[in-house]
Formats: structure tokens, sequence, C-alpha cells
């Protein structure tokens, strides 16, 4: 545990006011618990090993393509956003790596480094961006980067994924997520099958370049920049590609870069049992790649998606290893609270999921009855789990209320006399 920014004063107060109802809370759940034959000590214990990295452009706040409304006391650097996830971990002790974007968090890995491990926090995979073009490029990607007509573009963008990997060495990072905004707006713009080829080979130059002990994501999306085809639009082709690139390959799976309605549980699934499944950006949508906070619209689906987790950890699936990162974009909440309950009920899914009986959940399945199937699932789900998810971050030294006590010290206040406005500061949606 490094450097405490919110003051242990406010934190051992805020904790106070709610530390016997909790315990008592606790006991009460223990003892139903109990009777359905589940240690709630150890269910606790499992939620406190449970962790998601924080993306640092989530710090800022997001905006859409109308605008962007900035709130006080925004970062204006990497090192501010360094600071906003360390209150982020400190209070909820369930967030403990930052995942960094790359050119927009560029700076001296040293003191990257330095930064991060004051408050005891490590970097999680790394972000390239050949999205949106940065001031001093020489080939713009307003039409693709991996995938370019263009050779030279091409290059320049597996050059610029090298270098994220070769910052990431440097401060102890293990991971490279690719997401391209390449696709076509109208039909006939792009071959298909040649535009996916010029991706395969960019990638396979990005896969050389990864060290032994790291792993490649790559993240599909359905739509959006593009809007009528994304090179990379789905499980399917992100499951060729891992595929096609070799065993250090995998499939990141964000929640929002899907249609509506679509099984994400079931995508999850099959990724699982073929040894492809990266990791995951959380996040919640409604209509498309909204970008809400995690569990905000469909907590359920949330729920269903750690089932199949869960059932892989139970089951010892091979190479089962996912990472967990949020991935939110926050246009009118304090981005510091959103991402803290987001962490919180990412951390409620799975809890929720161990709760599940998978042994009379088999045996109902096996005998068809899809009514008794559902409830199991349901009677885990209905259970409220906060008692367990305010112990584990008590005992590991967070609080009680996350949004409570991060009020009481008065943190964005105190950063928004520090932090002058910026205009045009990077943020959004990834
Ligand atoms: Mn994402």
């Amino acid at each position: 545990m490094g450097e405490q920014i919110i003051p242990a004063n406010v934190v051992e107060k805020d904790n106070a006011a709610r530390e016997a109802d909790l315990r008592c809370d606790y006991e009460t759940l223990g003892e139903r618990l109990d009777r359905r034959g589940i240690a709630i000590d150890a269910i606790c214990d499992k939620v406190a090993a449970f962790h998601v990295a924080i993306p640092s452009w989530g710090v800022g706040t997001g905006g859409t393509r109308f605008a962007r409304f900035p709130g006080p006391g925004e970062p204006r650097d990497i090192f501010d956003k360094i600071e906003d996830c360390a209150v982020i971990q400190q209070l909820t002790q369930a967030t403990p790596s930052v995942s960094l974007h790359i050119p927009w968090d560029k700076a001296d890995p040293k003191r990257l480094k330095q930064a991060a491990s004051r408050f005891g926090l490590g970097f999680d995979a790394m972000n390239s961006n050949t999205f949106s073009d940065a001031v001093d490029q020489k080939r713009s990607y307003k039409f693709g980067s991996l995938s370019h007509a263009d050779a030279g573009t091409r290059r320049q963008a597996v050059d610029h994924n090298l270098e994220c990997i070769e910052i990431g060495r440097e401060i102890g990072s293990k991971a490279l997520t690719v997401w391209i905004g390449d696709g076509s707006n109208f039909p006939g713009q792009v071959n298909f099958a040649r535009a996916f080829e010029r991706y395969l080979e960019a990638m396979r130059d990005i896969y050389r370049g990864l060290p032994d002990d790291w792993r490649l994501f790559t993240e599909h999306k359905m739509y959006e920049p593009a809007f009528y085809s994304t090179v990379v639009q789905d499980w399917g082709t992100n499951y060729i590609i891992a595929r096609e690139l070799g065993e250090k390959a995998f499939c990141l799976v964000d929640l929002g870069h899907h249609a509506p309605n679509v099984n994400i549980e079931m995508i999850v699934s099959r990724l699982i049992q073929f040894g492809k499944l990266g990791g995951f950006h959380f996040n919640d949508s409604k209509y498309g790649d909204d970008d809400l906070d995690a569990g905000s619209i469909d907590p359920y689906r949330l729920f269903l998606v750690f089932n199949e987790l869960v059932d892989a950890e139970i089951n010892g699936a091979k190479g089962f290893n996912p990472a967990h990162m949020l991935d939110q974009s926050h246009n009118v909440t304090d981005p510091i609270e959103s991402l803290m309950l987001s962490a919180v009920e990412v951390q409620r899914a799975y809890a929720q999921a161990l709760l599940v009986d998978r042994k009379a959940l088999e045996g109902f399945q096996d005998s068809n009855d899809a009514l008794m199937a559902t409830q199991t699932l349901k009677v885990a789900y209905r259970t409220d789990v906060e008692p367990i998810l305010a112990m584990a971050r008590l005992r590991a030294g967070g609080v009680i209320d996350p949004v409570s006590a991060y009020r009481a010290a008065d943190y964005r206040a105190k950063v928004a006399d520090e932090r002058p406005a910026v205009s045009g500061s990077s943020g959004g949606i990834v």
C-alpha cells in the first residue's frame, strides 16, 4: 500500500459511522448463506482478491460527437490521472492497476513508474491509438490504419504498436490491446477480404514484436467510427485473428461493442471453451456502444457473464486467466464516483455468481427442468451481497461506502483549485 490521498481521519470517521451496522448485516447474511451450505468468509476472500483495472482515459470527462462538458478539476495529464486512480484504489481496494493509452499518456517511463509506485499502483495492458491522428504524425488514419490500402500507413501503425510494447516493457505491463477504427461508411468502399488480409499481415508484424511473457488482446466492435462495416466487427472475426496470430493472442470482449440483445454470455462461453478469452472491457449500454457505467442498465446480464466466468474458474478451464478492465465514458457524473461504483458492480456480479448452486444447476439441466434451472440462477442473483462487498473493502483497508467517504473528503473541490481547466483534453470513448 502506498501513499494515501484521502486523509486517514476522513476514512476512519466514515467507516466508524457504518461499521456496527455492517457487522450486523454481514453476520445475518452469513447465517442465511450457511443454511445454503456457503461459507461467507470464503466468498469475501474471493471478492477481495478480485480486481479490475482503471483505464487512464476514464478519469477524465468523456463526451459525445456533439459536445463535451468538462467537469471541475479534470486531470491535465497522466500524472493527475494516476492520482485520481489512486483515490479510486484507496477507497475501493478493487483497482490496483492503471491501463495507459498511447500517445495520450506518453511520458518518461521512469517517471510513470515512480508516479504509480508512489501509490502502490501497477500498470495493466497498454492501449495503442491508430483511430485518430497524433499531432506530429506523417500519414493520416482517416481511411484506416492497420488495414489501410497504403503500405506506408500500415507500417506507421505497426511501428506505433511496437512503440507501445516498448513503453509497456519499461513500466511492467504484460499486454497490448489493439482496437482499430478501420472500416467503411459505404457499401463498396473497401474490399472486405483484402482489408482483412492487410490487417492480419500488419498484426503478424506486431505479434512478432511481442515479448514471450506478454499477451496480445484484440477488441472487436460492430460499428463506429465506421458506420457501414468495421474490419474487426464481431467475436467470430476476433476469434479468427487470435487463431491466426498464435498462442499469445486472445480476444477481448467489450460489453458495449455488440448489437442490442446479442447473447454476450454465450460468446464468453465459446471463447473460454476454445481457450481464446483474453479479458473484458466492462461497461453497460441501452442502445449501442453507450459506454454507460457497468451494471447500470442490465445488471442481470453482467451477472450472467460472471456466471460463465465462475463456471470456468471452478472447472479449471485450460489457460483461463481473463484480464478485467473498465471502459466507460462519463458525461454527467464525477468520473471517480462512476468508476468506484462500477468496480463495485463488477465485484457484485462476481460475488453473486459465486453463490450459484452449480451442482443443483447441473442436475436441473440434465433432467431438462428449465424452470428450476433458471430459478437456481435467480436465487443467487437475488441475494443482496452488499455486506460481503463492503466487508471485503473494509478488511483490505478501504471504506464501507466509497462515494460517501470521497464526498466527505471534498477531493474534487481540492483538485479543482490545483488543476486549471484545460480545453481539448483527451478522453472519451474507446
Ligand atoms: Mn473498449
